[in-house]
């Protein structure tokens, strides 16, 4: 589909160059500030960006990638997308009662994201009236009384829908889990299970937690780190500077990609004069062109020549004690490894022999190795075996639990992580239910509840009527859009918690809400005070978030007053949950935290640190929580991930210029992309092989079992050096192709990398 698409700016000014081979440095700051000067004054972005990951300020809004400890931060602590992601906040531009009385809502509807992106920050609730045409202002009272209202009309509380982006901080994650499962039901899906759900459950079920084990000393300290599936120059740009850290202590870097990303091949540091200047640093000691979905293939490959070098001189390679104390599952895992093909191997992979046996030989030479790893891991239909494969690597020679050594998946948004630890899961553990319960005296539901894609499911179904978003876009984050569509203009009621217009609020249910509400950066005054917020980033540290801005409206409300006020008006009050305190006094809701969530005690005495604190990770002192209590060698199976002839296995992937679901602009300059989105990156021999031209423009079409055509239309193909057979496309444009059928087994997650596509010629007369 091409409909919403047509007011893009520059759409035929695309203009393509060679890739950069290096990422970062004076030009990265310059565009940083040029978005931040369009967006707002040249005062108020001052003081956005001195406040960024300070200390005393706000917890950057964009990923999840920590800080390094208070005496060695920088001034100027972000990156050239933590600048951007923070001046589209902070923006002067206003949504306003008069916006949306110009603009029906079928008309949003055809708005692109971008375009609905850069109207500005909302600034009151907003209802869609069932046959309306148009959002109309309503009070903040009247507005959650219709939720309310809707909410409590349901037959069973099953039929509500609490979904969730890990921009949310920790108090407000913990009251909406708390209110979900107060109303009865464990309907929580969040971003995560489009995410990282096949890392949580993989690390789960084979090192007893669902969450990364090192610390950013112990990146710097490793002998060996391996960056999988990431593209950390453009989603986590500041882990460059770690990266470079480890390769000044003598540490090695080996990079595995389909793509040879800038930012993986050289980086200059911005915040260092030679950074700019100079040639920067050479990031990757190797880089490893896989074919996707390959991955499991390498892994497996690596082991394999482990586990023989063991056999040559035993003793000498794999770590008996650790294994032999720590571990179960060894035999089994050992005598299906040294069935591996080599031929399968290389075809799966695409590398050669050599390229593998010298990635084996630094193995060898390393005593700590770090694998980092985010979406090109996760995403595929085998993202759980191949992680599984991954700790099978690391706890061949006891690289867990040790200085230097350990897993390490790059998490997304800033507080997804401690989204998860909030209780914001459907499947949270019974043994945090029960805490819940000797907490608040009231017995949470022990049914499981719907992920994203099950949702999804159950509302094209019929079986859910009500959803609310909070801090997302689930319109756009979700796979099949014509179904997801669908399925969300059949809801009774549909309201987002958002800072900013997105399509979710256009393609709604037969009533809507729109209930806006502060940002990172805004302040946060209630009856108690001035209040801040906390949240725990990718390597366990949690730490407070504090806004310093005015607030963008005088009608914003925090999270945290919406979700408490909504759940005294559904559940009224009781003395065992007190809401009305819990929004005076966000101290209030930290203590209920310190005494629901392990590892939280004295929380806001320790938050209060500079810094804050670390959450203890068990896997660290080598205890497992595992059934058996030990670390789980897991048997993987790999199958090909091949397409038929004529067909291209394509990615959808970030552009260095959105966030997410929200495009800020319609470059990629490091790919040398500018001016455009409707772009497929397709290795120049497969066009020639498909007898198609560089620049011509081409349909998208995707295959899948159940025979329903699904296309994006008009997208200018591009020759750009992907491995022969692949391809890559920006998200979420490309959304419309992911079979909602089509996820990963296990953690449920859209294959969001692996879609299986063709190319056909535009038609002429294309609708518009
Ligand atoms: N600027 C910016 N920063 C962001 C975000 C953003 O949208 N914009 N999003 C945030 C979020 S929520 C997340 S989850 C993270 C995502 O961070 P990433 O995972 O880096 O994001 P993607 O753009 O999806 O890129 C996936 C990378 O995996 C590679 N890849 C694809 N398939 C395979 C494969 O089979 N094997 C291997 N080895 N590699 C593969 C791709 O070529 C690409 O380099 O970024 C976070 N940070
Ligand atoms: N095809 C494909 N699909 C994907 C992916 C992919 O790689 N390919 N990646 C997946 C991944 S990893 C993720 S994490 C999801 C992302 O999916 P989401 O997290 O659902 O999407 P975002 O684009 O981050 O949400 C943006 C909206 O959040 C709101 N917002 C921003 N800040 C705040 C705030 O402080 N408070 C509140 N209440 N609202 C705020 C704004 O209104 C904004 O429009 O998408 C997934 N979908
Ligand atoms: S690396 Fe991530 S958290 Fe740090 S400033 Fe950049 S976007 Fe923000
Ligand atoms: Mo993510």
């Amino acid at each position: 589909m091409r409909d919403f698409d047509v007011d893009e700016p520059g759409e035929d000014g695309l203009s393509v160059s060679a890739p950069k081979t290096w990422a970062t440095g004076a030009p990265a700051v310059v565009h940083a500030l040029q978005y931040a000067l369009r967006q707002t004054s040249p005062k108020r972005t001052a003081l956005t960006l001195l406040n960024i990951n300070q200390t005393k300020g706000f917890d950057c809004p964009g990923c999840a990638w920590p800080e390094p400890a208070p005496g060695k931060r920088h001034r100027n602590e972000y990156c050239e997308n933590g600048a951007k992601h923070i001046a589209d906040e902070a923006t002067s531009r206003r949504v306003t009662a008069d916006f949306f009385r110009q603009h029906s809502v079928d008309e949003l509807s055809r708005k692109s994201d971008h375009w609905l992106n850069q109207q500005g920050r909302l600034t009151e609730p907003m209802v869609l009236r069932e046959g309306a045409t148009h959002y109309e202002p309503i009070g903040w009272d009247e507005a959650l009384d219709l939720l309310a209202g809707e909410l409590r009309a349901l037959d069973h509380p099953d039929e509500a829908l609490f979904y969730t982006s890990g921009r949310l901080a920790n108090e407000p994650a913990f009251l909406l889990q708390l209110f979900a499962r107060a109303f009865g039901t464990n309907n929580l899906p969040d971003c995560s299970n489009m995410c990282h759900e096949s890392s949580g459950s993989a690390l789960g079920e084979t090192l007893g937690i669902g969450k990364g084990s090192v610390s950013l000393d112990d990146l710097h300290d490793s002998d060996l780190v391996f960056v999988v599936g990431q593209n950390p120059g453009t989603n986590h740009p500041r882990m460059l500077s770690a990266l470079e850290e480890t390769k000044r202590r003598g540490g090695h870097i080996v990079a595995v990609n389909p793509l040879p990303e800038a930012g993986l091949l050289r980086f200059k540091h911005p915040q260092k004069a030679r950074g700019v200047i100079g040639r920067g640093t050479a990031i990757a000691d190797q880089f490893l062109q896989i074919r996707p979905g390959g991955d499991l293939a390498l892994f497996q490959a690596l082991n394999l020549m482990l586990v023989e070098a063991e056999d040559k001189e035993p003793g000498t390679v794999l770590d008996r004690a650790f294994i032999e104390a720590h571990t179960t599952g060894y035999d089994a895992f050992a005598e299906h490894i040294r069935e591996t093909s080599w031929d399968a191997v290389l075809e799966a992979t695409g590398l050669t022999r050599d390229e593998i046996e010298r990635v084996h030989e630094r193995v060898l030479a390393s005593r700590s190795v770090i694998v980092c790893w985010a979406m090109g891991l996760t995403q595929h239909k085998h993202g759980v075996p191949t992680i599984r494969e991954v700790v099978n690597f690391l706890l061949l020679r006891g690289n867990i639990g040790r200085p230097g050594a350990g897993v390490c998946p790059v998490r997304g948004h800033s507080n997804v992580q401690g989204d998860r630890t909030m209780g914001i899961w459907e499947r949270m553990p019974q043994a945090f239910l029960d805490s819940l319960e000797r907490e608040f005296g009231f017995t949470p539901p022990t049914r499981h509840g719907l992920d994203s894609v099950d949702s999804i499911r159950a509302m094209r179904d019929g079986h859910a009527k009500v959803f609310l978003g909070v801090a997302g876009n689930f319109v756009r984050a979700t796979p099949d859009s014509d179904v997801t569509e669908q399925a969300l203009r059949t809801c009774r009621l549909t309201a987002h918690i958002s800072t900013k217009l997105n399509r979710s609020h256009a393609v709604c249910g037969r009533t809507a809400l729109i209930l806006p509400t502060l940002g990172r950066s805004d302040r946060d005054r209630q009856a108690g005070g001035e209040q801040f917020m906390t949240v725990e980033d990718s390597m366990s540290e949690v730490h407070a978030t504090r806004g310093r801005l005015a607030p963008a409206s005088a009608h914003l409300l925090s999270e945290v007053s919406i979700i408490t006020r909504l759940a005294r008006k559904v559940l009224g009050s009781s003395p065992d949950v007190p809401w009305a305190d819990f929004e005076t006094d966000y101290d209030l809701v930290r203590d209920r935290i310190a005494r629901v969530v392990d590892g939280f005690e004295d929380f806001n005495e320790r938050v209060r640190r500079p810094g804050g604190f670390r959450l203890p990770n068990p896997v660290n002192s080598r205890e497992f929580r595992t059934p058996s209590g030990k670390a789980v060698f897991s048997v993987n199976d790999f199958t090909l991930l091949r397409a038929p002839e004529g067909h291209l296995v394509l990615q959808t992937l970030r552009s260095h210029d959105q966030w997410n679901t929200v495009p800020y602009a319609m470059d990629d300059r490091y790919r040398g992309i500018k001016g455009g989105r409707r772009v497929v990156l397709v290795n120049p021999a497969d066009l020639a092989d498909l007898g198609l031209a560089d620049g011509s423009l081409v349909d998208l079409v995707s295959v899948w079992s159940d025979g329903v055509e699904r296309r994006a239309e008009a997208f200018r193909a591009v020759g750009y050096p992907t491995p022969p057979g692949s391809a890559a496309a920006y998200y979420p444009e490309t959304n419309v192709l992911v079979p909602l059928d089509s996820v990963a087994d296990i953690s449920n997650t859209p294959t969001s990398k692996s879609v299986i596509v063709r190319l056909e010629h535009t038609a002429a007369t294309a609708p518009a």
